[in-house]
C-alpha cells in the first residue's frame, strides 16, 4: 500500500527549515502532502494563495510532494487523502511541548493516526516564519534562511510587514 504522510502547517510564508523537513520526509515516504491551514483567527502576511504557490515554486525540485490547503479538524483531512501519518518538525523543548500535546490529542481522537516528528538541522534550529517576518521588517537580511521565491516577495511588499 502507498504511504502517504501530511505535513500541515501555517507556512507564513515556508522558510528553509521547512523546507529541510520536506525533503527529508519526501525520502521516507511514497508521497508527502504539504497541506497549508486556513485559520480563520489568523491574519497571516501571505493569503492561502500565495502561500500555496510559494510552497509549490520553492518545492519544485522533489518529486513525490503535492501542495494542498484544508479547514477543519487535522485527522478528519488526513483520512480524507487515505493517510496516517502526520509529519511535525521539532526545532527546541518548547516545540515539544506544545507538539507532544497536540500528538496525544489527535491520538485520542483518532487512534490510528500517527504523527511523527523530525528533528530540525542544525543550521535551521533557529528559523521560525515569525522571526524572518521581523528581521525583514526591520531591514535584516534573510537570504539565508527563506527560498529565493519567498526572499523576493517578502522584498517586493516591505512596506506592508
Ligand atoms: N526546523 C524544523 N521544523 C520547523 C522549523 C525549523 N526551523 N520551523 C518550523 N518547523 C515545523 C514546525 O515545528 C511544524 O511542525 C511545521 O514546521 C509547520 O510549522 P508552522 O509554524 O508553519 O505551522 P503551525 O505549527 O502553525 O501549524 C499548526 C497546524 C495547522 C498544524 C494546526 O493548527 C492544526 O492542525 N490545525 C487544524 C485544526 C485541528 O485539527 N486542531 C486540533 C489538532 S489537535
Amino acid at each position: 500500500m502507498k504511504q502517504i504522510a501530511i505535513c500541515p502547517g501555517s507556512f507564513d510564508p515556508i522558510t528553509n527549515g521547512h523546507l529541510d523537513i520536506f525533503e527529508r520526509a519526501s525520502r521516507m515516504f511514497d508521497e508527502l502532502i504539504v497541506a497549508v491551514f486556513h485559520n480563520p483567527n489568523k491574519k497571516p502576511l501571505f493569503t492561502m494563495e500565495e502561500r500555496v504557490a510559494l510552497l509549490a515554486e520553492a518545492t519544485g525540485h522533489i518529486p513525490n510532494i503535492r501542495i494542498d490547503s484544508f479547514s477543519g479538524l487535522l485527522n478528519v483531512y488526513v483520512r480524507e487523502k487515505n493517510a496516517n501519518i502526520i509529519v511535525r518538525g521539532l526545532r527546541a523543548l518548547s516545540d515539544f511541548e506544545y507538539e507532544f500535546q497536540r500528538a496525544l490529542l489527535i491520538k485520542k481522537i483518532d487512534p490510528v493516526i500517527e504523527t511523527v516528528f523530525m528533528m530540525t538541522s542544525s543550521e535551521y534550529s533557529f528559523v521560525s516564519s515569525s522571526g524572518i517576518k521581523e528581521l525583514a521588517k526591520f531591514g535584516g537580511v534573510i537570504t539565508d534562511f527563506v527560498p529565493s521565491c519567498v526572499e523576493r516577495e517578502i522584498m517586493r511588499r516591505s512596506a506592508q510587514i
